[in-house]
């Protein structure tokens, strides 16, 4: 038997734009997405997120889904423009209803809301006015946000994430242009990224200072990571694989849990990396209950010699890897899921460790952790073995880290349903249930009976 600590948080993670659909109903205005899927060939065989799920209309049905696992927890986000529909000023009452619905019936469920305020989808009119991330006005806008939901939602709402995956809006939303809002550039993401910290900061100062102590919730951030091993124990390949962790989780790990960006960073980016004022330093040290984790793979890191172009992964680095001289690479018997990426459960144990150590044994929690593969609905049934097996050997990982003192707290399978997976548009399949896009039939793959079994045992036989 391997148990988990009494209260372990089992939950599954959804994100609005990849299952709400109703994209424009509802007063909901339009955000990047719904734009961005409408520019020819950036989303695989031309799909858009316009009816997605159609969870805005199949809300208590997926709430039902929750409950028959045995769920204790479920991580959405909130769509921005839904409950602002241009990201400032005025409220749709009729968005924040529909969240509002969703609490409520998780609570008659007893499953634990954990939201998410930022999860890609920006208001489109913060990005055609005000140049959305790039503009150092919209921390500012994003706080404002932030306190309408926490003012809306916060008497229910005990679990809040700020930003999913800054580290995927500032090098694939601004450096190799893969998502919304589709920029290219090498210094858009640093002086992006800035924005996003300092936007976390300032939400979880109105939190902070305005609700905390009345709502009695936490907040933290989430970040998302791959781990780097040395492609050999050559001192350059690990010193390689440091500087890849600290290019990656760093970035925004150690603003937050040091006061500023890594030195490695700063001694490669120059005048790219921008400088903290003393205020944002203040509001950011500290500035996470729990350090949320979004974990799936990894790759080996060697140190990029001058023969080598760096462009052979453009996920791994973004297309900037020349600021990192780190050269990624994947075993070749390494198993690999739909997406391209190697199942790695060491990595995971060893990542859980990484983090452990460089910020001081904080709380952590995997925010997301799962796998792509299409398996077929055949007689009602979907036969998912390597999804489950994903999942249990990276539970045991999991355990081992626990095992040998790291603090973590949950796990949340990404997904709760096959969704709209960004620029792969349906063609990627991470759910606990299938989802026949044509009718809207949702049906649990073999892999959501076996997650609910290590709920009822909290942990693995
Ligand atoms: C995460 N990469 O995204 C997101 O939080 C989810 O919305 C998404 O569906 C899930 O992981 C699966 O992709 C990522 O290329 C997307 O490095 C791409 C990358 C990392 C995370």
């Amino acid at each position: 038997m391997k148990t988990f600590p009494t209260g372990f948080t089992w939950g599954s993670a959804t994100a609005s734009y990849q299952i709400e659909g109703a994209w424009n109903e509802g007063g909901k205005g339009p955000s990047i997405w719904d734009a961005f899927t409408q520019i020819p060939g950036k989303i695989a065989e031309g799909h858009d997120g316009t009816v997605a799920c159609d969870h805005y209309h199949r809300m208590e049905e997926d709430v039902a889904l929750m409950a028959a696992m045995g769920l204790k927890a479920y991580r959405f986000s909130i769509a921005w423009s839904r409950v602002m529909p241009t990201g400032r000023g005025e409220v749709n009452e009729e968005g924040i209803a529909f969240y509002s619905r969703l609490l409520d019936a998780l609570k008659a469920h007893g499953i634990e809301p954990w939201v998410t305020l930022y999860h890609w989808d920006l208001p489109l009119a913060l990005q055609l006015e005000l140049d959305g991330w790039r503009n150092p006005e919209l921390p500012d806008h994003f706080a404002a946000y932030a306190r309408l939901c926490f003012e809306r939602f916060g008497d229910r709402v005990k679990h809040w994430i700020t930003l999913n995956e800054p580290w995927v809006v500032s090098i694939m939303g601004h450096a190799n242009g893969v998502m919304a809002p589709g920029r290219v550039s090498n210094r858009e993401p640093y002086a992006v990224a800035h924005q996003l910290l300092r936007a976390h900061g300032k939400a979880v100062d109105v939190y902070r200072r305005e609700f905390q102590a009345e709502q009695g919730g936490q907040i933290g951030i989430t970040n998302n990571c791959d781990w780097r091993e040395p492609k050999t124990d050559s001192a350059a390949d690990q010193a390689a694989a440091q500087r890849a962790l600290e290019f990656f989780v760093g970035w925004f790990g150690d603003p937050i849990y040091h006061g500023d960006y890594p030195a490695v960073m700063r001694e490669r980016l120059g005048d790219r990396l921008p400088q903290f004022s003393d205020e944002d330093r203040a509001l950011l040290r500290g500035s996470s209950d729990f350090f949320g984790l979004n974990f799936y793979t990894g790759l080996y890191a060697a140190n990029q010699g001058e023969e080598t172009s760096g462009e052979s992964n453009p996920y791994g680095n973004g297309g900037i890897s020349e600021d990192q001289d780190v050269e990624l690479s994947a075993d070749p018997t390494w198993k690999k899921s739909s997406m391209g990426w190697p199942v790695l459960p060491w990595a995971c144990e060893r990542l859980l460790k990484w983090i452990d150590r460089r910020y001081g044994h904080p709380p952590i929690v995997i925010t997301e952790n799962g796998f792509a593969q299409d398996n077929p609905v055949v007689d009602g049934r979907v036969a998912d073995p390597d999804r489950a097996a994903f999942i249990t050997t990276y539970l045991e990982a999991c355990h081992q880290a626990i095992t040998d003192g790291v603090d973590l707290r949950g796990y949340f399978v990404w997904s709760l349903l096959d969704n709209f997976e960004w620029a792969c548009g349906y063609t990627q399949r991470f759910g606990l249930h299938h989802v026949d896009y044509a009718t809207g039939r949702r049906t649990p793959k073999d892999s959501a009976r076996v997650y609910a079994q290590i709920i009822a045992n909290n942990g693995l036989q």
